[in-house]
């Protein structure tokens, strides 16, 4: 018989779900309620998402621990992202983790990301607590919600012991929770109470002192930082660890400072031991991954296994003819430094050099895991260009294999034919149609990657903004063969200048463009998109003639729509093949690859000789 010691003082929670549940309010409510802050203090709200993207966008991105207490026991929280694009994130972090809330929108039941989340939680053996959150949503349906979550926990448990999962209704923006969906408590006690009696307290293993590095963190004063669990023994400051490393060295270093989540705060301690979730400093050039133990037993624990990217662009040195004139960074061995210096703390991309020394290729997870990154690099300064996203297609055995997705859309029926015509087109496969009784209806999808890449812009257009959808990638399937993109043509800028509202009245009798008076352009820069396809030169910087001849009808100034703008998204849906987006601090400049008329038709003929389509 072994003999197990386990840490009643300690509870280390992970809090997962689809995109948009209530997760990072959930854990607002459990930060107030648990007397962090002071009475009077104003935290606002999505407290744990502090960096600056996250507010902007409303959603997490990076996973985070907190810490709060209650009564005698340390509850650890670890606030997860709930976008597909970011399930990396999730799947490093639920290591430290002996249970988790799987919390489900009351009125959206359980979505793509639900599946992805839960299937990872049964892998790593946590014991889960269901949360029905938003049960206040007018069309909230907790028992519709549950069922379907029911049949989620049949389809992917892996013993039977795992079906008992205790369920909690709760209203996480009023810091309410109950066991009943109609009869909520004014807080959260019954989900506290559920949390303490129902996750398991930490095992304490026998032996010398073991962590696996499970994130990474930096502050300008302590230097870098590894965060992980403590599986085993103790440490504290001044010990001396080995770093048990990919390649499998074994590197000795000494432990500074042994830091403990307080809240939203870091507090440094004398010691730590096994169950707890710490913060080391002074361990320079650790990976999340590697394994830190005693130097007398340096055993590793495995690595933490990550899914492979779906998605992949070029990032290269920018080559228009502004180049150099808006980013602090812009050349080919800073941007070179700065993406693989991206790889220590983001485990779902990957990043490889090309045959041309200024290009190289990133893979993520989607288009949103690259746009964040596109969006970070930017903010800090670099200059770039990037090429379309394209999905990351394999050979296997011989045969030719794309990534597939299983999609969820919710649409009002009105909006139910236009949305099946152009999931239809991008190689959809309905497997399942779900018509409530008030009026919506959830389809259910495998559709290739390729086909989703600028499909949410599309959607988002085809109803209204009314419509949900998620999707998670679901594996290799072999390629469902080629289908046309349909995009307009682009109005590009037949010389270079600063636009004019003349020019630009002219080009948009021929489409919708994307500047206004007064910007600068180059040749072959895309100021528009046409009503048709092919591509028009379009003359964005021309005068109107004087003439001696007014007629009073004539008009003294021209009357122009405003841009349409497209966001960073947008863009990287809008690029096609022979295009590029230009990314600096001020700007994003849509381009095609060839910019003059002379460099497209050379570029042309080049590729009918060696008979390549780009
Ligand atoms: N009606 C209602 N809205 C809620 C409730 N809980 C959260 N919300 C709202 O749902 C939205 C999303 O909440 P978040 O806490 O950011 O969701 P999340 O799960 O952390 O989202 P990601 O981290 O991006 O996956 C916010 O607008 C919240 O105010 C609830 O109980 N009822
Ligand atoms: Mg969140």
């Amino acid at each position: 018989m072994t003999l197990t010691n386990l840490r009643h003082d300690i509870r280390n929670v992970a809090i997962i779900a689809h995109v948009d549940h209530g997760k990072t309010t959930l854990v607002d409510a459990l930060l107030k309620q648990s007397h962090t802050f002071r009475d009077n203090q104003d935290v606002g709200t999505l407290i744990m998402d502090s960096n600056d993207l996250e507010r902007e966008k409303g959603i997490t991105i990076l996973a985070k621990n907190t810490s709060i207490r209650h009564g005698d026991v340390t509850i650890n929280i670890i606030d997860t992202p709930g976008h597909a694009d970011f399930g990396g994130e999730v799947e490093r972090v639920l290591n430290m983790a002996d249970g988790c809330l799987l919390l489900v929108d009351a009125a959206e039941g359980p979505m793509p990301q639900t599946r992805f989340v839960l299937r990872k939680a049964f892998e790593v053996g946590l014991r889960i607590i269901v949360v029905i959150n938003k049960v206040d949503r007018k069309n909230a349906d907790p028992k519709a919600a549950l069922s379907k979550v029911h049949d989620l926990f049949l389809e992917l448990a892996e013993d039977a012991d795992q079906l008992e999962a205790p369920v909690i209704y709760a209203v996480a923006k009023e810091g309410r929770a109950g066991t009943d969906a109609d009869d909520l408590a004014s807080d959260l006690e019954p989900l506290f109470k559920t949390i303490i009696e129902h996750i398991p307290a930490p095992v304490i293993e026998p032996g010398g002192f073991q962590m696996l590095v499970a994130n990474r963190a930096y502050d300008d004063y302590t230097g870098p930082m590894a965060i992980g669990r403590i599986s085993r023994g103790s440490v504290a400051p001044g010990d001396a660890v080995a770093v048990l490393t990919a390649g499998g060295e074994a590197r000795r270093v000494k432990v500074v400072q042994v830091l403990l989540y307080r809240g939203l705060d870091r507090v440094a301690v004398p010691t730590a031991s096994a169950g707890d979730i710490v913060v080391l400093t002074g361990l320079d050039e650790v990976a999340i991954g590697d394994t830190l133990t005693d130097p007398e037993s340096p055993d590793p624990l495995p690595r933490i296994e990550i899914d492979e990217p779906t998605v992949r662009m070029t990032f290269g040195v920018n080559t228009s003819p502004f180049t150099g004139r808006e980013g602090k960074f812009s050349t080919t061995r800073q941007l070179r430094a700065r993406l693989y210096k991206e790889l220590d703390v983001n485990l779902g991309l990957h990043v490889e050099d090309t045959a041309a020394a200024e290009r190289f290729l990133v893979s993520g997870r989607g288009e949103l895991h690259l746009a964040v990154l596109i969006e970070t690099m930017r903010r800090e300064g670099y200059e770039f260009e990037v090429s379309r996203p394209e999905a990351i297609v394999k050979r296997i055995n011989g045969q030719l294999m794309e990534p597939v997705e299983r999609l969820t859309v919710d649409v009002r029926e009105e909006h139910l034919g236009a949305v099946t015509e152009s999931l239809g087109k991008r190689r959809g496969e309905m497997i399942e149609i779900i018509y409530d009784r008030k009026g919506g209806v959830r389809l259910e999808y495998m559709i290739p990657t390729r086909g989703l890449i600028g499909f949410r812009n599309n959607f988002l257009t085809l109803t209204a903004g009314t419509g949900l959808m998620g999707s998670i990638g679901i594996g290799y399937r072999p390629w469902a063969g080629d289908f046309r993109e349909q995009r307009n043509g682009a109005l590009t800028a037949s010389s270079a200048g600063t636009t004019l509202a003349f020019g630009l009245a002219g080009a948009q009798e021929r489409g919708t463009t994307f500047i206004e008076p007064g910007e600068q352009v180059y040749e072959g820069m895309i100021v528009g998109i046409q009503k048709r396809p092919g591509d028009i030169r379009v003359n964005v910087c021309r005068e109107k003639k004087q003439s001696n001849i007014r007629s009073s009808t004539s008009d003294i100034s021209v009357r122009l729509t405003p841009a349409s703008r497209l966001s960073l998204e947008q863009s990287l849906d809008f690029l096609a093949d022979d295009e590029l987006l230009e990314v600096t601090p001020q700007h994003l400049r849509l381009r095609k690859r060839h910019l003059t008329e002379v460099d497209q038709s050379r570029a042309r003929r080049l590729a009918e000789s060696t008979g390549s389509r780009r």
